[in-house]
């Protein structure tokens, strides 16, 4: 492709010397509290976005002063596993450096918002000493790695969560621009290190790796540009389905963007190399294909769209040197978390905690973000995140159970567990406002208030134990999977959502657009008539999801 046709993030990102830019000089900057433009593309490979409070834009601009910028900084933590003393770090960090609020995402992680620039350093110094860091967790690249965290059942579980790690090393730029801007690395001569994965030109857009073990699709797996399902015989792990294609951002307005799941494209025996290098390849083959002029069409679902599933595949066996055997059946049966104690194969406790949107604050009478400090101080529980933005108080043994559980009721956790409901329990709300640049609505702030009338319709219809799986985005985005959820809202303007129905309750069919930009007493009645249409014509364990889409969509 001529360099004229290239988009703009394509030239940031080649003459950035291994995304180093002028990062160093914009943080250096104390006239404002923003970077330059091409930075802020690259700071996002580093784990970080500039944003600005958009509660308080017009305040500040009123008072002829820039928008008050800060950075959301987001944790590369492949399959989603924190020690109780990186825990007790990050509650420091969260006070000292960030709004305070910790906050678990769709993608298994955590981020911290309203870093001031000042504060990035001493942010990612803590991070280093406990052994974290935020490469490559935003950025055209791949992110962080999701594998399905129902507590422990049997090793392989376990193995399972290693090809996370591995997956999450071998797609890491190799460059160490993070650990010179952030962490005042010496740097070792002018030579920009080579990259055989990325080269100067990284991937055309985000990348995405998922890994479920079925029967149990708590990632959402399809969604994945690339999809790992374990296929596991007899107690034992024999390989995975690879699967790729999925994304689900659009545009409103623009049909050429659209939501689509990952397709099969084979299976791969459980020979670590051969894995590792099956999703080597899928990367690769974007890398070369994906288009890098528009980014509106640069995801591996375009360029799969584009090409072919059955090219993209033959694409991908040409570089392994080996035809990938056709796909292994598998069946999903369940997504949701399992909330509550849950004992494992080698006899150790895991209690997911309910955490409304992923938000970890002490707020409302619940003193959430104080009882997993305490916890975590304790040191006899490890702190696993959800793609359902739930935490996994993790790798309790038994003579420790009645400790943690102590603390669980001294701080009323299994209580708010316990009591919140089926629709609540199983919600997802992306972030939106007030950090999110991109968001047309609410989501995380208003979802618990929209549930809040939502439940008097389903008990009036008797439907307030149906899991019912229903998700919220500020926008087309899909942050919050909203696509792929059975009753789906996307913010259209601030107080309008259009409602999605159809998607079946294990994430394997997305959903479609029913009514457009509601405001919530036409979705309250709507939802209203809905719910009583499938009470009265649902066939015997029809799920609502199944039900619309056999009524309204299909
Ligand atoms: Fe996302 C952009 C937040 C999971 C699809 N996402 C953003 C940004 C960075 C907005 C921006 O570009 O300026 C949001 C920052 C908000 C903020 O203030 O923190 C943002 N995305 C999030 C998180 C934090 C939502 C949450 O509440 O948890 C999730 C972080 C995951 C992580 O830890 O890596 C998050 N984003 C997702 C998912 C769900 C998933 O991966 O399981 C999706 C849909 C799947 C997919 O990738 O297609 C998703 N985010 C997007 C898109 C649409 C991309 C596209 O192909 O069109 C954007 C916009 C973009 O990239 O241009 C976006
Ligand atoms: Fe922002 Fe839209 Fe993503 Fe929500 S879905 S976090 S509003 S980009």
């Amino acid at each position: 492709m001529s360099d004229k046709n290239l988009s703009g993030t394509e030239k940031i990102k080649m003459a950035s010397r291994g995304l180093r830019g002028t990062l160093s000089e914009s943080l250096g900057d104390s006239y404002t509290g923003a970077i330059r433009e091409d930075d802020q593309s690259l700071s996002k490979f580093h784990g970080m976005y500039q944003q600005d409070d958009r509660d308080r834009r017009l305040e500040r601009s009123a008072k002829k002063l820039e928008p008050l910028y800060s950075f959301m900084c987001r944790l590369r933590l492949p399959g989603g596993f924190l020690t109780a003393q990186q825990w007790m770090m990050l509650h420091d960090v969260a006070g000292k450096h960030s709004t305070g609020t910790i906050k678990i995402t769709t993608r298994q992680t955590i981020q911290l918002h309203g870093i001031l620039k000042s504060h990035i350093k001493p942010t990612m110094h803590s991070f280093n000493l406990n052994g974290l860091d935020s490469i490559a967790t935003c950025g055209d690249v791949n992110r962080n790695v999701c594998v399905s965290s129902i507590p422990a059942q049997s090793a392989i579980h376990e193995e399972i969560f290693g090809y996370a790690k591995k997956i999450s090393e071998m797609a890491k730029p190799k460059t160490r621009a993070w650990y010179e801007i952030w962490l005042d690395e010496e740097k070792i001569g002018e030579k920009v290190e080579d990259d055989p994965l990325y080269q100067n030109r990284y991937l055309p857009r985000k990348f995405k790796v998922g890994i479920a073990i079925p029967p149990h699709n708590d990632i959402d797996i399809l969604i994945n540009d690339c999809a790992l399902i374990a296929i596991i015989e007899n107690g034992e792990l024999k390989g995975f389905n690879i699967a790729a294609g999925g994304g689900l951002g659009a545009t409103h307005g623009n049909e050429n963007t659209y939501p689509r799941l990952a397709s099969v494209l084979g299976f791969v025996e459980n020979d670590e190399q051969k894995i590792l290098k099956a999703v080597y390849e899928v990367i690769t083959v974007q890398r070369d294909f994906g288009n890098r002029s528009d980014r509106k069409q640069a995801r591996i679902k375009y360029t799969i769209d584009k090409l072919g599933v059955d090219r993209y595949r033959e694409e991908v066996e040409k570089r392994l040197g080996f035809k990938l055997q056709e796909a292994r059946p598998f069946e999903f049966t369940e997504r949701k978390d399992w909330y509550g104690w849950v004992k494992d194969y080698k006899g150790n406790w895991h209690y997911t905690v309910f955490v409304e949107n992923g938000r970890i604050l002490d707020e409302n009478g619940l003193q959430l973000k104080t009882a997993l400090l305490e916890i975590a101080e304790t040191g006899l529980a490890g702190f696993r995140f959800t793609v359902n933005q739930n935490v996994i108080l993790s790798d309790i043994n038994e003579e420790d159970k009645h400790t943690i559980d102590t603390l669980l009721r001294k701080y009323r956790i299994i209580e708010h567990t316990d009591n919140a409901g089926a629709l609540r329990k199983n919600a997802i709300a992306c972030v939106a406002l007030n950090t999110c640049g991109l968001a047309l609505a609410e989501a995380q702030r208003y979802l618990p208030t929209l549930i809040s009338k939502i439940e008097p319709l389903l008990d009036k219809h008797g439907l307030q134990n149906d899991e019912i799986i229903l998700r919220m985005t500020g926008c087309p985005n899909g942050c919050g999977r909203s696509p792929n959820a059975e009753i789906g809202f996307v913010g259209t303007a601030l107080g309008k959502y259009n409602l999605h129905i159809g998607g079946d309750r294990l994430g394997l069919r997305l959903n479609t657009k029913y009514k457009d930009s509601l405001n919530e007493e036409q979705i309250l009645s709507t939802l209203d008539e809905l719910f009583g249409v499938y009470v009265s014509e649902k066939n015997e364990g029809e799920t609502f999801g199944d039900f619309s889409y056999r009524k309204y969509i299909a």
